[in-house]
């Protein structure tokens, strides 16, 4: 197994609207380990995406008046622009409408047959469409005939019935409470592992993986009715992404398979420590080394959700505080073992006291009293003083300190024990008074200690804020980090190093808590995430004067020179027969609508298209797959019958 290799990956998000700061969060706690080993000299894999089918997207699509395809694409561009904004440095971003992966998903799903890990049954049960989840047994107490609340999202399921693909979750439970006995590290924090536990003990029913209700999503290759379920699509991401399946990057999945960090939300850590082992152990494909599952980021003690409508746009963050500012914010203060609530005064409080007062003045009035004394080069310094060689002791046992955290992806603890050796470093400075020494040997000790120790606090805060650091190290003479291990060499190379300071502007600025929390709040506040068109009463008189009538298409044929018109010839009974124009052209061809009847608007004015008389309009209405459905009565009714 190749150690020199690390593979992580985030969820892939639902591509229903642009990013918010839950789903910054998990990419942005992928970003830091990714640098953390990337910093050691390894050889790093990041991988992030959209899921892209399904019920919940194509309701979305529908709501939006869009085909799901063109829905999702308007959200592409969003994310690779404020993942950019924030230095989230992926290798990959996967979508699940990318050819390749439904290639494999395709032919995963037959060797799965193949196999006989899955059949095919009927499956009736409750569906909660947000989550994209069917509710097990355990997820409810049976209420009558009340539809369940989702235990997960606290919303209303639907009853659904129908035929479906099984895969043989069952055969896998003691397979599974196996593996979790002999990897009790395989959740972060552990005790999230004990519900997943509990949860398989308790007994695994196998899982509905196809819906024959739901169009948008990847067709069973044989099987043409029906789709896979989404979270089935979805986990694959994980492997399609890097070759798997796909002859042509067989040496690519080998390198990079299994992954060593999955991070995500507690929201989805069932589908992904239980059916994604499972999937893996059907597929005979070594399972990750470690899932990462942080709690929520709150806003008035309610999830931060899409569907809550309380999100908050990193981009307006981005804009008032920049990128490294809120990267600190959220990995300092949100402990990954729990949920953390929102708070602007707080990122505001921390990035004047931590940022700007504690790192930034350091720095500043380091560099800035140094090159007033004329020193613009340290040396290297060959007898240290007692007060020095604390420091350098104190640095070293942070450094250890520090990288266990970050290696146990326990990032708030690991800044903390940063943040203390800062404090140190800071009275150091204070306490030795180098603006009073006069003796010019002892003022460059003095700014060489605080210059290593910069160089070292720079180097580690890295992965957390990669752009400020860059600056830190930058006005010390360091222009660049990767290369070998660089947390080794920090341990081994000692107190050596020269340095040539430059002044830079400060890194950080203070922030008047009363002028800026109140102004990016507002607009936070402003701005609603989906803004639902306006709806204006009519009343019964108004409806009354639309007459709606049902008729049968006999004729229908193109139009030329039109690409969207079709000319029907509608016969409406005793009213008569109509030349009726609809723009419906590209959904249907004239014979999919002769003989079919529909309802009309019947008494609209005439109109004249394309050198044509249209006398009425056909009802349609946009399908979940984003196609036109005809409207007609559930069974015929007379022709010429107005509708009430
Ligand atoms: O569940 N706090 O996608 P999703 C912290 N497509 N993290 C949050 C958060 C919050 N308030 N809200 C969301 C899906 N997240 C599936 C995943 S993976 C094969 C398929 C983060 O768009 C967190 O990581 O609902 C959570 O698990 C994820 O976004 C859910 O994103």
């Amino acid at each position: 197994m190749n150690k020199n290799k690390f593979y992580v990956t985030t969820p892939i998000y639902y591509a229903t609207a642009k990013p918010h700061l839950g789903s910054l969060y998990s990419t942005l706690l992928a970003d830091v380990s990714a640098r953390w080993n990337r910093l050691q000299g390894k050889k790093v894999f990041f991988l992030t995406g959209t899921d892209e089918h399904g019920q919940k997207i194509a309701q979305a699509a529908q709501k939006a008046g869009l085909e799901p395809k063109l829905f999702v694409d308007s959200f592409i561009e969003p994310y690779r622009r404020i993942w950019k904004q924030y230095h989230l440095d992926y290798t990959y971003f996967i979508r699940t409408t990318d050819p390749e992966h439904i290639k494999a998903v395709q032919t995963w799903l037959l060797d799965l047959q193949k196999k006989g890990e899955i059949y095919k049954s009927n499956y009736e049960g409750w569906y909660c469409t947000p989550c994209e989840t069917f509710l097990t047994d355990k997820d409810f107490k049976a209420e009558g005939s009340q539809a369940p609340i989702c235990p997960s999202c606290g919303r209303s399921t639907s009853f659904v019935s129908e035929e479906s693909y099984f895969f043989k979750l069952s055969k896998y439970q003691d397979r599974l409470l196996e593996f979790f006995k002999k990897n009790p590290n395989f959740v972060v924090p552990k005790e999230r592992l004990n519900e997943v536990v509990n949860f398989v003990e308790s007994g695994l029913k196998d899982l509905c993986i196809s819906r024959t209700t739901v169009q948008w999503g990847i067709k069973f290759p044989d099987d043409e009715q029906h789709v896979a379920y989404v979270w089935a699509d979805a986990l694959l991401n994980y492997v399609t992404a890097i070759g798997y399946l796909n002859d042509t990057k067989k040496t690519d999945f080998e390198l990079w398979w299994p992954a060593d960090l999955q991070v995500m939300g507690k929201d989805i850590l069932r589908f992904h420590a239980i059916y994604w082992p499972a999937f893996l152990m059907a597929s005979d494909l070594p399972m990750p080394k470690q899932l990462l599952v942080h709690g929520w980021i709150k806003i008035n003690q309610q999830k931060m959700s899409k569907s809550f409508g309380n999100v908050v746009d990193p981009e307006l963050l981005y804009n008032a505080y920049g990128a490294d500012a809120v990267r600190y914010y959220l990995v300092s203060q949100m402990a990954i073992t729990q949920d953390a609530e929102f708070s602007l005064e707080a990122l505001e409080r921390h990035i004047s006291t931590d940022l700007a007062n504690d790192l930034g003045n350091l720095l500043n009035r380091m560099v800035t009293l140094s090159i007033k004394n004329g020193l613009l080069e340290t040396p290297i310094i060959s007898n240290w003083s007692a007060d020095s060689e604390n420091l350098k002791l104190e640095s070293l046992a942070m450094i250890k300190e520090y990288s266990d955290y970050m290696d146990k992806c326990h990032y708030h603890m690991a800044l903390s024990t940063l943040w203390k050796f800062i404090s140190k470093v800071n009275g150091y400075f204070h306490a030795q008074e180098p603006w009073k020494i006069k003796d010019k040997e002892k003022f460059t000790e003095v700014i060489s200690a605080t210059t290593h120790s910069l160089k070292t606090i720079g180097i580690l805060l890295w992965p957390v804020m990669p752009t400020k650091t860059m600056e830190l190290l930058d006005s010390i003479g360091i222009e660049e980090i990767i290369g070998g291990n660089r947390i080794e060499k920090l341990l081994d190379e000692g107190w050596n190093s020269k340095f040539v300071l430059k002044q830079f502007p400060p890194l950080f600025q203070k922030i008047d808590p009363q002028v800026s929390a109140e102004s990016v709040l507002g607009q936070i506040k402003k701005e609603p995430e989906i803004t639902v068109p306006e709806t204006k009463n009519i009343d019964i008189t108004d409806f009354a004067k639309v007459e709606l009538v049902v008729g049968t298409i006999e004729e229908c044929e193109t139009v030329q020179k039109s690409d969207k018109l079709l000319k029907l010839q509608v016969n409406f009974g005793d009213k008569g027969k109509r030349q009726i124009l609809s723009g419906v052209r590209k959904s249907f061809a004239p014979e999919d609508l002769i003989g079919r009847q529909a309802i009309f608007v019947y008494n609209l004015a005439p109109r004249s298209m394309m050198g044509l008389e249209s006398h009425g309009m056909m009802l349609s209405a946009v399908n979940a797959e984003g196609k036109l459905e005809i409207i007609k009565p559930e069974h015929p009714v007379i022709n010429g019958t107005q509708l009430k």
